[in-house]
């Protein structure tokens, strides 16, 4: 079945449709930029990092998209210093945007994706707040994955450029693989002894650079993804709007949980789009065992 017509049949708002359905349709115009837009580009983002060609080009495509559409009145996106306000918009949606995470992974042909939140208004409010989430995976095979708070869905693209049904209800399984981010050298000793007891268990590392793919990758496979605060940044490393949020959102959604390691990071109230948080995501068990290691 097609993404619009799957839509259709889940009862949700008109516009929240049309707007899952805008961003797949980005989709093929992004993918095209990995063979004409590889490299850096001579700019810096409001962090300071580096841009590369391929963010800034995924960033304009959908900036250019969401304001001709008029379908949301914010944008925050990982690419731009300000929330952008779009003029004449038909409805109060905000959205949140990391147009490509896991950018320093294009010149070598791994899996990187964009990462989107929706909410039903401005931006700065707590993840539990939002309509849906979705992200879209460009791997092997390119696919979208969304949620608002029916169940999550999964469709992959065909090779006319439309995304097709190809797994309904994800439900995150248990599992053994954990993506640990950050120095061991750095860890702070909670989560030291995380990490110790996951490998103790038998887990097995999986960690790519792209936190959208790895997040994936535990979304089907069980287990846990983390970004620890650590020694010297010890507000973390992800974006809490960008990243943290609405990947939690997908994962909560099919059954997993998602964490800053002592309390559920959908309930966390950004004060600024900036905003870095530590991050712990995946399966139930393990984030209640790191929330249960650091309170001890
Ligand atoms: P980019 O989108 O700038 O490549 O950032 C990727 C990221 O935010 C996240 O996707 C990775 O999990 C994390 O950074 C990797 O960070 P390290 O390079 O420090 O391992």
């Amino acid at each position: 079945m097609k993404l619009k017509d799957f839509l259709k049949t889940q009862g949700i708002d008109e516009n929240l449709a049309q707007l899952i359905m805008l961003f797949g349709n980005q989709a093929t115009d992004i993918k095209a930029g990995f063979l004409s837009a590889r490299g850096a580009a001579d700019t810096r983002n409001v962090y300071g990092e580096t841009q590369m060609a391929l963010d800034k080009r995924a960033d304009e495509i959908l900036i250019a998209a969401l304001r001709k559409s008029k379908l949301v009145s914010w944008i925050a996106s990982e690419e731009q210093p300000d929330i952008i306000e779009v003029e004449g918009a038909v409805n109060p949606f905000g959205v949140t945007m990391d147009p490509l995470d896991g950018s320093s992974l294009i010149d070598v042909n791994l899996a990187v994706g964009t990462i989107i939140g929706i909410y039903p208004g401005h931006v700065l409010e707590p993840g539990n707040t939002m309509l849906g989430a979705l992200y879209i995976l460009y791997g092997p095979l390119t696919t979208l994955t969304y949620t608002t708070g029916k169940g999550v869905h999964e469709f992959v693209m065909d090779g006319d450029g439309t995304f097709m049904l190809m797994q309904e209800n994800l439900i995150i399984p248990d599992g053994n693989i954990y993506a640990p981010g950050a120095l061991r050298k750095d860890y702070l000793p909670y989560h030291r002894q995380f990490i110790e007891q996951l490998e103790s268990e038998g887990y097995k590392l999986r960690f790519s650079g792209s936190f959208v793919a790895d997040v994936h990758q535990i979304l089907h496979k069980g287990g846990i993804f983390t970004y620890p605060a650590y020694a010297g940044k010890e507000s973390g490393k992800l974006r809490l709007l960008f990243e943290g949020t609405p990947m939690g959102k997908v994962v909560t959604e099919a059954g997993g949980a998602v964490s800053n390691g002592t309390i559920n990071l959908l309930d966390v109230k950004p004060a600024a789009v900036s905003d870095r948080t530590p991050i712990y995501i995946g399966g139930r068990k393990e984030i209640a065992l790191i929330e249960s290691i650091k309170r001890s």
